[in-house]
């Protein structure tokens, strides 16, 4: 027999308890784009959360370019795609073609067997203290309704939130420790090398990976092509190991 009382206490006393176990953790990556993804899957060693504001996590990869749900990647990321069990189709010497619905299926699974995340909870500030210790977060169905966020801490915290690079521009405004420029135009080539070069702390404890770094530091923008993605959570995830090891 079917109970719902019980199909409800299911549903609460498990996500409560994987809740409590979120609200002190090593790391909190915020967005579950590509960047986020791939950096909280190298992170998973340690006690990770993966906060994504609406109910599906994939960020820009579903869409492809222009809705054609293929995306592109460099010779230089596939053993990320092998990590990932993703499949990848050779274009030309240099690029490779993905399809999106794998791509971004294939990141969520892994990551949602080895990582907390909540989804449908939308971070909108920082706990700054000695430089910033944890996140400000609330349910993004909340809407215009009044009500207090709750905190989560963490040693650091990253920003995967893409183009609007919403957690450094927070604690920007409010820290004025530094600027965000804001990205720049199209020009694929520089972007991709840019983007992984500044990927890396951009505040003390916090860490900026993806299209988020092109608007922290006005770089150019790459359009549907995501090795930078990859490869920038990645390197960030490397930095965060080695930093939380130490
Ligand atoms: C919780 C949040 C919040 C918040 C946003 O946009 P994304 O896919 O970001 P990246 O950097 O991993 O990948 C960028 C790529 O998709 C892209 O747009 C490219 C390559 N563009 C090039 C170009 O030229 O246009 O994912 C960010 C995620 C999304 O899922 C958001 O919903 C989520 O972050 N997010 N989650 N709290 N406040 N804000």
């Amino acid at each position: 027999m079917v109970d719902e009382i019980r199909i409800t206490r299911a549903i609460i006393e498990s996500y409560f308890e994987r809740l409590k176990d979120c609200l002190d953790v090593d790391v909190v990556v915020v967005g579950g784009g590509p960047s986020g993804l791939t950096c909280a899957y190298y992170l998973s060693d340690f006690d990770v959360c993966l906060i994504e504001k609406n109910l599906s996590l994939g960020g820009g990869i579903w869409g492809g370019g222009m809705f054609f749900n293929k995306i592109v990647v460099q010779k230089d990321v596939l053993s990320i795609l092998d990590d990932f069990d993703v499949s990848y189709e050779r274009y030309d010497e240099e690029h490779y073609v993905v399809d999106a619905i794998e791509l971004a299926s294939s990141l969520i699974k892994a990551v949602s067997r080895e990582v907390e995340i909540l989804n449908g909870v939308c971070v909108e500030d920082v706990v700054v203290k000695d430089g910033v210790e944890g996140v400000v977060v609330n349910w993004s169905a909340s809407g215009d309704l009044h009500v207090d966020p709750l905190v989560i801490s963490s040693r650091v915290v990253v920003d995967a939130t893409g183009h609007d690079a919403v957690v450094c521009r927070v604690t920007a405004k409010k820290t004025k420790a530094f600027k965000v420029e804001g990205e720049g135009y199209m020009h694929a080539d520089l972007a991709e090398r840019l983007v992984v070069e500044r990927s890396g702390e951009v505040y003390k404890n916090l860490f900026v990976t993806g299209m988020a770094v092109a608007s922290v530091y006005g770089l150019p923008r790459m359009g549907p092509i995501f090795g930078g993605m990859l490869l920038s959570g990645k390197k960030v995830a490397e930095i965060i190991s080695g930093r939380l090891r130490s």
